[in-house]
């Protein structure tokens, strides 16, 4: 089975969740994506009705609305029956990583705001602890002084041998900005950065940080598509 296929297959399960009359927080990204597409499937064929989504980024909100589902937003639906959303890394806790679409503080806002949470990923994101992809664990700023922001946020993390980079669009130099018109910095890590509450909190503080993208103790549920079948794994 190829890593789309995966994607599909856990994507398809989350989506047994869903029940007509939900109000539903639609994730962002590749996996995600697949959700969308048998939500907005199951709609047109009436087997699901009355249905609202809350799209977590202006690409979801696009693709949505093409497959003719009706959508709201947050200040409209304060809260949410049931979220389904990819993930970049997923550790033995249920604890994520996610944003590297760049969507994380929609995300986060909406997910947070969700009775349930449903995380759909292929089996190549999990992860011994979070960082342990070695890959960007995205942080969202203000785009004032991004490298003021960027040095101490490399600072906070220099016994885990971390290098802050600020990211930008492919193939250039422009800074990525998110449908929030911030930027995103990216963290790398050598090493685990132990105590996540404790670094979720000092990412924080920090005064030009609006939000980054460990998504702690918030998956209800994570359905996990691997070559062996499908692992649902409750919080
Ligand atoms: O950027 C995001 O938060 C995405 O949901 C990401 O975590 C998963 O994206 P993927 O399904 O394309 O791997």
């Amino acid at each position: 089975l190829t890593q789309e296929e995966l994607k599909q297959i856990a994507a398809y399960k989350a989506v047994e969740f869903v029940e007509s009359g939900m109000v539903l927080g639609l994730g962002t990204g590749s996996t995600a994506k697949y959700a969308i597409e048998r939500i907005g499937e199951l709609l047109h064929q009436g087997k699901l009705k009355n249905i609202v989504g809350i799209p977590t980024s202006k690409q979801t909100h696009e693709q949505a609305l093409s497959l003719g589902i009706p959508l709201s937003d947050l200040d409209s639906h304060s809260i949410v029956d049931l979220a389904i959303d990819g993930a970049d890394e997923v550790d033995p806790y249920l604890n994520l990583v996610k944003g590297r679409g760049g969507s994380l503080l929609r995300e986060k806002m909406i997910e947070g705001a969700s009775r349930k949470f449903v995380v759909i990923v292929d089996e190549s994101k999990m992860v011994p602890y979070i960082g342990g992809s070695h890959l960007a664990m995205p942080v969202e700023i203000v785009p004032f002084c991004w490298k003021f922001t960027a040095e101490r946020l490399q600072r906070l993390f220099e016994d885990s041998g971390c290098v802050a980079k600020l990211r930008t669009y492919k193939d250039s130099d422009e800074p990525f900005v998110t449908d929030n018109a911030n930027y995103i910095v990216e963290l790398y890590f050598e090493k685990d950065i132990g105590d996540l509450n404790a670094a979720s909190d000092s990412i924080l503080r920090l005064p030009g940080v609006v939000e980054h993208g460990m998504f702690l103790n918030m998956a209800s549920t994570v359905i996990v598509a691997g070559e062996l079948g499908i692992t649902v794994k409750n919080k």
